[in-house]
């Protein structure tokens, strides 16, 4: 296919040249004869004739199929160029905008479009700025991750510590982690305060043969660097003597210093602020890594239908060719249990569905786990947007709030509800409050089952009304 490109600035021509004559055979038409003999120097092909003449475009054979470009440098001649080349059967035209918009602006785009329809409009920086967006904030990363690196060489042994009851996302964080400090699993130990107890993630954990230990809080001391994933270290209370790195996508909590953090509270997981780290560095990521890695962005984000960011597809696109993808189905064949299976239908009954807003109390339950498992279940039904999942484990009234994104925010919610009497936190789409039951009763009344899934319900509908701070 031909292209045929009008512009008169050199810098202009030299960029497009490459980009167009790896898809086109093409010409440029220039009006100086200086910089159509350099041009010719360096191989680009160039004509000289002047734009604004009909028999420039007869002589270059253009047809309805030529691609036609033309660089609008503010002149007025450009309304004169755009129409001799419709006159001469050109229909598939660009114009290119460089540097400062003509005064005229809008109006000149309409005006333009009402010569040739089909004509489309091209912005020269907007057509840079996203990759150039993205290879200067690479640069960024790569700054911050080279001086953790650094600090973090010459020590013995690292503790990069998960949160309890470690998720997808933190024990991905943690292998992610490991390579980024180009340590193994003896001089970089990934460990927790309470170990894996969901049965998915156990068999993560086999499948991808992570070596995971559970850590005493008197052993905090036997590490050179500390290192927190996916969690930041108020979680641990007053319990960790030092923090070297804190790397979470949970919004960032006041209360501790660390040597050094990258806390980014729009991604969808930790682990895509880890791709972006490795990537930045350069450091190849291994199958098992990468597998890990998709996994816990896949369910982070339960596969994209929480609230995601762009930031969190471009990990994922980047993590698919390396990673085992049937590895990873066979890890979530493992979701679906009896145990779930009977909390779920438990749930169903005491269940309170209004304005898209579900509602259910579970009763006694001997896992936590089961709460958060039930309220990533039911988001999945049908006019479900909102839902917020109790049950009683150990003499504490535990919530779980999910939602789909794009609406008010679940941790302002149980904050909001539930921060006086107990703890609550969380971020837009999930979030949870541990309350005594005690005090739950003395703030909400004595309620039973379905009275207390009817009363959560009433006060998130309310929430969803109320006109957003
Ligand atoms: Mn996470």
């Amino acid at each position: 296919m031909r292209a045929l490109a009008v512009c008169q600035d050199e810098l202009v021509i030299r960029t497009l040249h490459p980009i167009l004559s790896g898809a086109f055979e093409v010409e440029f038409l220039v009006e100086s004869r200086p910089l159509a003999r350099r041009l010719a120097d360096d191989g680009i092909p160039a004509t000289v004739a002047d734009p604004k003449k009909l028999d420039t475009y007869v002589r270059n054979d253009l047809t309805a199929s030529t691609l036609v470009i033309v660089e609008d440098d503010g002149k007025k001649s450009l309304k004169k160029i755009v129409t001799t080349i419709r006159d001469a059967g050109g229909s598939l035209l660009y114009v290119l905008h460089v540097g400062a918009k003509p005064a005229t602006g809008r109006r000149t785009h309409d005006d333009l479009k009402a010569i040739v329809p089909e004509l489309t409009h091209l912005d020269f920086s907007e057509l840079l700025a996203g990759a150039l967006t993205t290879e200067l904030s690479r640069s960024l990363t790569r700054m911050r991750v080279q001086q953790y690196q650094r600090y973090m060489a010459d020590a013995g042994r690292v503790l990069i510590l998960l949160h309890n009851d470690p998720d997808p996302d933190a024990l991905a964080a943690g292998l992610a982690m490991r390579n980024v400090l180009r340590r193994t699993k003896t001089t970089a130990i990934i460990g927790a305060l309470q170990g894996v107890t969901r049965p998915e993630n156990l068999r993560m954990v086999d499948m991808l043969d992570i070596h995971f230990e559970i850590i005493t809080p008197e052993h905090f001391a036997d590490y050179d660097r500390i290192v927190t994933v996916d969690v930041q270290p108020h979680y641990f209370g007053g319990l960790l003597p030092r923090v070297d790195l804190v790397v979470d996508h949970h919004p960032e909590q006041p209360g501790y210093t660390a040597v050094f953090k990258d806390i980014r509270a729009d991604y969808g997981s930790t682990c895509t602020i880890l791709t972006e780290h490795l990537r930045a560095v350069d450091i190849d990521i291994s199958e098992r890594t990468a597998t890990a890695m998709l996994y816990a962005i896949k369910s982070d984000t339960l596969f994209f239908a929480r609230h995601t960011n762009r930031v969190d597809l471009e990990a994922f696109t980047y993590l698919y060719p390396l990673a085992d993808a049937a590895l990873i189905r066979k890890m979530e064949g493992a979701e679906i249990t009896t145990e779930r299976l009977e909390h779920v239908t438990r749930a169903l009954h005491t269940s309170v569905h209004k304005n898209q807003v579900f509602s259910a109390y579970l009763g006694e339950t001997a896992r936590e786990d089961f709460i958060p498992y039930t309220a990533d279940f039911f988001l999945q039904l049908e006019d479900v947007k909102w839902t917020m999942i109790s049950g009683v484990v150990n003499g504490q009234f535990i919530l779980s709030v999910r939602n789909l994104g794009y609406s008010r925010n679940a941790g302002e919610f149980v904050k909001k509800h539930f921060s006086s009497i107990g703890s609550a936190g969380g971020h837009r789409a999930m979030a949870k409050a541990v309350v005594p039951i005690a005090k739950f009763r003395e703030k909400f009344g004595d309620l039973s089952g379905i009275g207390i899934a009817a009363r959560i319900g009433e006060l998130a509908e309310q929430f969803l009304q109320e006109k957003q701070p």
